[in-house]
């Protein structure tokens, strides 16, 4: 059966052969569609298709719902993805093939490869393609920290900034396929930094400012960066944070680093050593503004993001050129039904995480867009600053995580009142689930019942969006709190308790994906085995997010959060693994377990048990110590909310910790623990409730 164009009832176009070419290279109709909002109805009448496409012929199924679109761009997976690839994306050679075919079945074998010897740059297509057409057009806006001190730079200033940067960290040795650590507040010289490494070919990998100082060094040595670049002091909240400093300790265990180049954020005097030691500010424009930009293959990587799973270290997920930047791209576009000619993009995340890569950074700029750099808080200089800053720069979508929402919503409505949001169009929520009134605050007092929320579900795994309603510039329904429905060419999967793939409605189950989609990560950096045991090995077949869902009566989702020992802090993830492993270094801690239990503000909050040894200090001293170990060797947003002591933990015959029971007791569901059967020593739970009834 063939697919095609339907409007008014009049079959218009077929959407099989959908690559057409005409004077502006490749044209089709799947674009056309998606441009053009299909969930609103094709606006133009069918001469304009038919004039268009002279050469479609009529055909017997048709396109004009998000499912019809949503079953093409499966069935006809390839197809769907090649003509996007072409019409979207500028190639210094095109590919030969879409992908490599293979599935998650095998996975032993699976390698990520898509765009199949396509030769592309990122950073060609995110500003030299904008700044030919459009020189002058705003591309970022950075919002720094002091409200009123906002900075706009031009498509053709971000061009030659760029390529200084490129020629400088050139000149300091780094070439194609080494890594590069920044290590940056969010700011302009942070978005100049990624494209930079992306135009030689270089893979930056980002850390998050919050993290500590061994947190930094754990991640250079992975990637081996012989660059870090920072900044010598960061400002947020009106306060500074020393990123220079934090820098020193971390490569005093990384000999291999030649040379760290230093932004000068503000101007407070800073260390300066003079072997490694480069000062930017002195130097960037001793460089030329042109750089040839390197030809980079499809799959060569472009980025390592760090993030925590359930076990060990965390993992750098690598991500690759062509593919990611697609979805990125296609995403930020669609979801948000963003108009690449004149709206304001206001991403709100750091740049640290992966929502700040995509959305702030890649995608944005692919499409030509302006996109705004928020340096600050939701609260600086006072609860209102979200808003004054949707007034001040004309915001037209608003994309931030639950957990900035619900700490506004106990600040109270008056915040908001005094602030033009008339330019907002459409808001987006990311990072945790969001609870219901969070959904309707958002949606009456933010978005004044008139911009439509869109709940996106993905993870740095994914890329990119994978689950979200389109529900701007469309009449699609939305529900309070659910991410709805598999983005176009997402092909998913709830599995039961015995590993099966369960029917999709009204079925709880933990979520996967079916088969590849381009901005899928590639690997775990330098380890391999690592990527395929966590995502392919637990389903054979289907990639597992480590997320519970559910789907409803209509097939819609919710996602009900994670069910394997990762947290989700503030929308920080953190694995339960990480934390343990810095509590038991502590000399008076014999044993501990970490879980997440419900908190209103930051979704979860960290909940340690900890067995003690024989010692001479208080309780209030150990704590105290603990709580600074782990800021000092992960971050602050990982430090425990709460530390109970037990006499002991409880455990499987095997020897496993109960985490489950340690939850229940935890979020105080005392009376619902569940089956005990298999506990070793059932004494020990009775203990762990008189703890814990004796601290609440
Ligand atoms: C983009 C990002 C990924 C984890 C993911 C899930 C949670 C993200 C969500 C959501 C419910 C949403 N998550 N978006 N949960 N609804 N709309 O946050 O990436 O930092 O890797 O976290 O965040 O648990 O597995 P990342």
């Amino acid at each position: 059966e063939k697919y095609g164009v339907n409007i008014n009832g009049t079959d218009i176009c077929e959407l099989r052969a959908i690559d057409y070419a005409d004077e502006n290279g490749h044209y089709n109709v799947v674009e056309y569609l998606l441009q053009n909002g299909i969930m609103d109805n094709l606006k133009e009448d069918s001469k304009f298709l038919t004039s268009k496409f002279p050469e479609v012929k009529l055909f017997s199924k048709s396109i004009n719902s998000y499912e019809d679109l949503y079953n093409f761009s499966i069935e006809n997976n390839e197809e769907f993805w090649r003509t996007l690839a072409l019409n979207r994306l500028e190639w210094f050679k095109e590919f030969d093939k879409v992908n490599n075919g293979l599935d998650f079945n095998d996975y032993e074998n699976y390698e990520h490869k898509w765009f199949i010897n396509g030769k592309i740059n990122v950073s060609v297509n995110c500003v030299d393609r904008h700044y030919k057409k459009n020189p002058n057009k705003t591309a970022v806006i950075w919002d720094k920290d002091e409200p009123g001190t906002e900075q706009y730079v031009t498509y053709s200033e971000l061009y030659k900034l760029m390529n200084k940067f490129s020629n400088m960290i050139r000149h300091f040795n780094v070439k194609k396929g080494d890594s590069v650590i920044i290590y940056l507040p969010t700011s302009l010289y942070a978005i100049a930094a990624m494209l930079a490494c992306a135009r030689i070919g270089a893979v930056h990998s980002v850390v998050f400012g919050g993290f500590s100082s061994e947190s930094l060094a754990s991640r250079i040595q992975n990637c081996q960066a012989k660059i870090v670049i920072t900044s010598n002091q960061g400002v947020r909240g009106g306060r500074f944070i020393e990123f220079k400093q934090t820098v020193d300790t971390a490569i005093e265990t990384c000999p291999f680093v030649e040379h760290v180049l230093v932004y000068k954020r503000t101007d407070n005097p800073f260390q300066v050593n003079k072997d490694k030691d480069i000062i930017i500010d002195d130097i960037i424009d001793t460089f030329p503004d042109e750089c040839e930009p390197e030809i980079m293959d499809s799959n060569d990587p472009l980025f390592i993001l760090f993030t925590s799973g359930s076990t060990g270290k965390p993992k750098g997920l690598v991500h690759s050129n062509a593919g990611y930047l697609l979805q990125a791209s296609l995403t930020q576009q669609l979801v948000f039904n963003y108009d690449c000619e004149k709206d304001v993009f206001g991403c709100l995340a750091d740049i640290g995480w992966i929502t700040g890569h995509s959305y702030v950074v890649y995608g944005t700029l692919c499409n030509g867009g302006t996109t705004v750099l928020f340096e600050s808080t939701p609260t600086y200089p006072d609860p209102s600053r979200y808003w004054q800053t949707v007034e001040r720069l004309k915001i037209n979508q608003l994309y931030l995580a639950p957990t900035a929402i619900r700490l506004l919503i106990k600040h109270g409505d008056e915040w908001l009142k005094k602030h033009d949001k008339s330019s907002l169009k459409c808001l987006g929520s990311v990072g945790e689930p969001i609870n219901v009134e969070a959904w309707n605050w958002f949606y009456e007092k933010v978005g004044e019942k008139r911009c439509k929320i869109a709940d996106t579900w993905w993870q740095t795994e994914t890329g990119a969006h994978c689950i979200t309603p389109l529900p701007c510039g469309s009449n699609d329904i939305l529900k309070p709190g659910m991410a709805m429905r598999p983005f176009f060419g997402i092909q998913l999967a709830l599995m039961d308790q015995n590993g099966n793939e369960s029917d999709t409605k009204h079925i709880e189950g933990m979520l996967c994906i079916k088969k590849p989609w381009p901005s899928m990560a590639m690997t775990v950096f330098g380890d391999d085995q690592r990527f395929k045991e966590t995502y392919l090995k637990p389903y054979r077949g289907y990639f597992f997010t480590g997320d519970g869902a559910f789907f409803d009566n209509d097939g819609h989702i919710k996602i009900t959060g994670r069910v394997d020992d990762v947290m989700n802090v503030s929308g920080h993830r953190i694995g339960t693994a990480e934390i343990e492993n810095i509590l038991s270094e502590h000399p008076d801690v014999a044993e501990s377990a970490v879980v997440g239990v419900p908190h209103e503000l930051t979704g979860e909050a960290v909940f340690a048990y900890i067995v003690l040894k024989e010692t001479q200090k208080s309780e209030q001293e150990i704590f105290k110590q603990l709580k600074n170990l782990v800021k000092k060797k992960i971050a602050s947003h990982a430090i425990p909310n709460t530390i109970l002591v037990t006499p002991n933990l409880p455990k499987t015959r095997s020897g496993k910790i109960m985490r489950r029971i340690l939850r229940k007791i935890a979020s105080n569901q005392i009376e619902d623990l569940g089956d005990l059967s298999t506990i070793s020593e059932s004494n020990v739970i009775e203990e762990i409730i008189q703890s814990f009834r004796s601290m609440s």
